[in-house]
C-alpha cells in the first residue's frame, strides 16, 4: 500500500490556527535552534566540547512536532537531532548546554548523558538512549499506559529512516497498531544512515509505505516546508487524541551537515547533491513564506538574530560557570534505593 500524500491525509488547514505571534515565535525558535547548533559546531572545532550531532536542515518537521504537542501533557521521545523540537517544548539553551558540558544542572541526567541526549521532565521529554530505536517500543508502552488509564495524552517518538531497520521499530509499530494507541511515529528521512543511502537500507520507496502493514496510515510529505509539516503533524496528533489510533509520519528532509562532529561526509556524499539540498534549507524557506505573508518584516530578521545570539552567549556563560556533578553522584540512580544492588554500590570505597 503506497504512502498517503498530505492532501489525502489532512482534513483541514491547521496552520490557519496559528496567529501572527505564533508564527513569529515559530520563526524565532528555528533561528535559535540554528544558531545554537552552529555555535556547538564552532565549540567542537575549537576543542571545547567533545561531540555534537546536528539538526541543521531538518528543523521544519521537528518544529512542527514541538508545536503540535502540548508540553507537559503529551510525551515526546526525541531523536538526537531534535534540538528545535525540545526548544519548542520548553527546554532553554542553557539546559541544552548543561548537557553538552556534562554539568550537574543538566535537567534530566545531572550530567550523565552524552551531548544531544535530550531529556526534560517538565515537558515529558524522555531521554534519548544511544542505541537507536529504543525510543519506539518505549513510546508505544507509554501510549499503551495512556490508553489503559483513559488519559487525554498523546505519545510521539522521532527517529531517522535508517533506524527503522531495527527490530524495535517493527515491534513498537505493531503493538501501537494492534492496540490502536494514541501514538505518532515521526521518521525524519534524510536519506542517509551515516554514510548508507536509503536504497541500501530498505526495499521500498517510502518508509511510510509500511504503515499499512501495521494497521495505520503512513504519510510521506515535504519535511522542509514548515506549513505542510505542521498540517500533517497536527492531523496525526488530533487523530491520536480523538482515539482513532496511531500514525506513521515520514518527513522527507535533508541533513545539511556531516552525520556528526566525528564524521567527514566528503568521503561518501557528492558536493553537488549537498549544494542542491541547500536550496531547500527550511530556515530561509520559512523566512520567505512569512515575509510574503507580511508577518516577518525585513527589520525584524536582524533584530531576532541579534536577540538570539545574545541569549546563546548568556546561556553559554551560565553553563560554563555551573558546577560539575560531585564524583560520588555517579553512584546515584544506578539501583533503586534500599535494594541489595544499591547497598553494594554505596559500599564501594572510591578514591576519586
Ligand atoms: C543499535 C545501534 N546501532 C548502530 C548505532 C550507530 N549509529 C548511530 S546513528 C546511526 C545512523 C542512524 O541513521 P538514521 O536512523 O537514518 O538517522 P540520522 O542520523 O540520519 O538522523 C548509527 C548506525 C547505534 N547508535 N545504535
Ligand atoms: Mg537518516
Amino acid at each position: 500500500m503506497p504512502a498517503l500524500s498530505p492532501q489525502e491525509f489532512v482534513s483541514r488547514d491547521y496552520s490557519s490556527d496559528l496567529s501572527a505571534a505564533d508564527l513569529l515565535r515559530a520563526y524565532r525558535l528555528m533561528v535559535l535552534s540554528r544558531k545554537l547548533d552552529e555555535r556547538c559546531w564552532i565549540l567542537h572545532r575549537q576543542g571545547k566540547i567533545a561531540f555534537h550531532i546536528s539538526g541543521i536542515g531538518q528543523e521544519a518537521c521537528q518544529l512542527a512536532a514541538g508545536l503540535a504537542l502540548e508540553p507537559g501533557k503529551d510525551y515526546y521521545f526525541p531523536h538526537y537531532r531534535d534540538l528545535v523540537t525540545v526548544l519548542a517544548l520548553g527546554m532553554k539553551p542553557v539546559d541544552v548546554l548543561m548537557g553538552t558540558y556534562g554539568k550537574a544542572g543538566d535537567p534530566g541526567s545531572g550530567g550523565r548523558q552524552m551531548p544531544n541526549h535530550y531529556n526534560y521532565r517538565p515537558a515529558n521529554i524522555v531521554s534519548v538512549s544511544s542505541p537507536v530505536t529504543t525510543q519506539v517500543p518505549q513510546c508505544a508502552g507509554v501510549a499503551f499506559a495512556i490508553k489503559l488509564r483513559g488519559e487525554d495524552r498523546v505519545a510521539m517518538c522521532a527517529l531517522g529512516e535508517g533506524a527503522t531497520s531495527q527490530g524495535d521499530w517493527h515491534e513498537g509499530l505493531n503493538w501501537a497498531g494492534i492496540n490502536k494507541l494514541p501514538f505518532v511515529c515521526l521518521v525524519e528521512n534524510n536519506n542517509y544512515a551515516i554514510s548508507v543511502p536509503m536504497d541500501k537500507q530498505m526495499p521500498v520507496a517510502n518508509v511510510a509505505d509500511r504503515g499499512y502493514a501495521y494497521g495505520m496510515p503512513g504519510v510521506a510529505y515535504d519535511g522542509n516546508d514548515f506549513f505542510e509539516c505542521y498540517n500533517v503533524t497536527r492531523e496525526a496528533v488530533e487523530r491520536a487524541r480523538r482515539g482513532d489510533g496511531p500514525t506513521l509520519l515520514e518527513a522527507r528532509t535533508t541533513r545539511l551537515t556531516a552525520h556528526s562532529s566525528d564524521d567527514d561526509d566528503r568521503t561518501y556524499r557528492d558536493r553537488a547533491e549537498l549544494e542542491a539540498q541547500k536550496r531547500r534549507d527550511p530556515l530561509p524557506l520559512l523566512a520567505g513564506h512569512l515575509q510574503e505573508m507580511g508577518v516577518l518584516k525585513p527589520k525584524a530578521v536582524a533584530e531576532i538574530e541579534a536577540e538570539v545570539m545574545a541569549e546563546i552567549d548568556t546561556a553559554l556563560d551560565d553553563a560554563l560557570r555551573a558546577p560539575y556533578p560531585e564524583p560520588e553522584a555517579a553512584l546515584e540512580h544506578v539501583f533503586a534505593p534500599g535494594t541489595p544492588g544499591d547497598r553494594y554500590v554505596k559500599s564501594w570505597r572510591v578514591d576519586w
